[in-house]
């Protein structure tokens, strides 16, 4: 059989299996193994694209210009496993089970839960978040300041809280969990937060007082709530397309920035990398382009947090022969954070580049569309680990993770200064 008619045959048992999920029914992930893939030529990486694209028996979880990591039904894994053989693509399993992991992520949350509704020891609710936020907001009321970008499809306020403890500072804006099932994100983003205003360590005053911070915790908020309560893999959006069946829009593929150029997206509204309708076509993207653009003369340095595969990625993503003026600068930046993660005891290694140089081309994702609207500095931060849990990074890590983006974005800021990316961006 050749790779061509496997997908075929594959994408009938997919079609079959596409059942229906009961009202309260969480959908599992029973002995669904997740492999790494590793791809040499061009070819390979069409085939092995293809087999993921839109389809139930292969997700793929994380993609670079060497690597694919594709979780696979059990369904599918002997015929997976022979077509690698006959191909000679070299693949390892690395997750035999993934429910397994969901199961023991959540084991933990119900533990912490035990002592107290919000921490870092569990993966919060957005009711528990947002009920967290409005702690904060009320014991800290001189130097925070809470705002909404606006509604979700389903009508959930995407809210977000600005920290500031002097005028004039430059402004670092954060966006966190655009995608749904990257919950590290929303947790390092909140303990971030809690660190600003709560650290007594005089590096951390430092970095908290001398900038603006603007942080949304979660900004794809109705796909947050369905991976808690539904799904826990769940990616997109939650808007329903008017020419599928299949719900949601990739939303960090929705900015209108070279939006669908280069097969940076997907046309499919089945696939996990659908660019939606039209640009914009998601309330929660529009939302965001709307207030940072109101706010964008105030903005030095743009993060969108994300996970996995410990990666600083600055733009381009549509393009890996054409780079951005202050490429070096980036890079130099990224360098930075890099170094100083890997100071820490835990020694973890983060990689830097452009998207497209090192992942794969994506369009209208937040930080090139960022960067066109005259945020020089704008990353997107993979954070960790590098495959061994993925998505479901056990909440013992939460903290470790969010230290290193603590160390990391200092070290990050520091190189912006002495770079001149901080002053005062309308001095016309
Ligand atoms: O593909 C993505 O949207 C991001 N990776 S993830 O695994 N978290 O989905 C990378 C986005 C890179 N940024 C740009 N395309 N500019
Ligand atoms: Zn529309
Ligand atoms: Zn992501």
């Amino acid at each position: 059989m050749s790779l061509n008619s496997f997908l075929v045959a594959l994408t009938i048992v997919a079609l079959a299996q596409g059942a229906s999920l009961g009202q309260d029914e969480r959908v599992r992930y029973d002995n669904y193994s997740v492999y790494k893939v590793r791809f040499e030529t061009q070819e390979q990486r069409n085939l092995l694209r293809k087999l993921a694209e839109g389809r139930e028996n292969f997700r793929i979880w994380y993609e670079a210009n060497d690597e694919l990591h594709l979780m696979i039904t059990p369904g599918a894994l002997s015929d997976f496993n022979s077509e690698i053989h006959r191909t000679n693509i070299s693949a390892k399993m690395f997750i035999s089970n993934v429910q397994e992991l969901i199961d023991s992520e959540e084991d933990a949350n119900l533990r912490a839960s035990r002592d107290g509704s919000f921490g870092w020891k569990k993966y919060n609710t957005l009711d528990e978040i947002y009920a967290w936020l409005d702690e904060i907001l009320a014991n800290y009321p001189a130097v925070t300041e809470s705002f909404a970008l606006g509604q979700s499809y389903e009508g959930r306020t995407i809210r977000g809280i600005k920290i500031s403890y002097k005028s004039n500072n430059p402004g670092v804006f954060i966006e966190s969990n655009i995608h749904a099932n990257e919950w590290i994100t929303s947790a390092t983003a909140t303990w971030l937060i809690n660190e600003f205003l709560t650290s007594t360590d005089e590096l951390v005053r430092n970095l908290a007082e001398s900038h603006d911070w603007y942080i949304v915790p979660v900004l794809n908020v109705d796909g947050f709530v369905y991976a808690h309560e539904k799904n826990r893999m769940w990616r997109k959006t939650r808007q329903p397309s008017n020419i599928s069946s299949c719900i949601g829009v990739d939303p960090n593929r929705n900015y209108d920035s070279r939006w669908m150029e280069n097969e940076g997206a997907s046309s499919d509204p089945c696939s996990e990398f659908y660019g939606g309708p039209h640009p914009f076509s998601e309330p929660e993207i529009q939302a965001m382009a709307d207030f940072v653009g109101s706010i964008k003369d105030k903005i030095n340095v743009l993060l969108a947090f994300h996970s996995y595969s410990q990666l600083l990625l600055s733009p381009y993503g549509h393009t890996n022969e054409e780079f951005p003026p202050n490429y070096d600068d980036l890079m130099a930046v990224a360098k930075a954070y890099g170094d100083a993660v890997e100071r820490l005891p835990y020694g973890t290694v983060y990689r830097y580049g452009s998207v497209a140089e090192i992942l794969y081309f994506a369009t209208g994702a937040t930080n090139d569309w960022a960067y066109e609207q005259g945020v020089e500095i704008a990353y997107t931060i993979e954070f960790r680990d590098t495959g061994r849990y993925g998505f479901i990074l056990p909440p013992v890590q939460i903290i470790p993770n969010a230290e290193e983006a603590l160390i990391g974005i200092t070290a990050l800021l520091d190189k912006c200064e002495e770079l001149g990316y901080l002053k005062p961006k309308n001095t016309q």
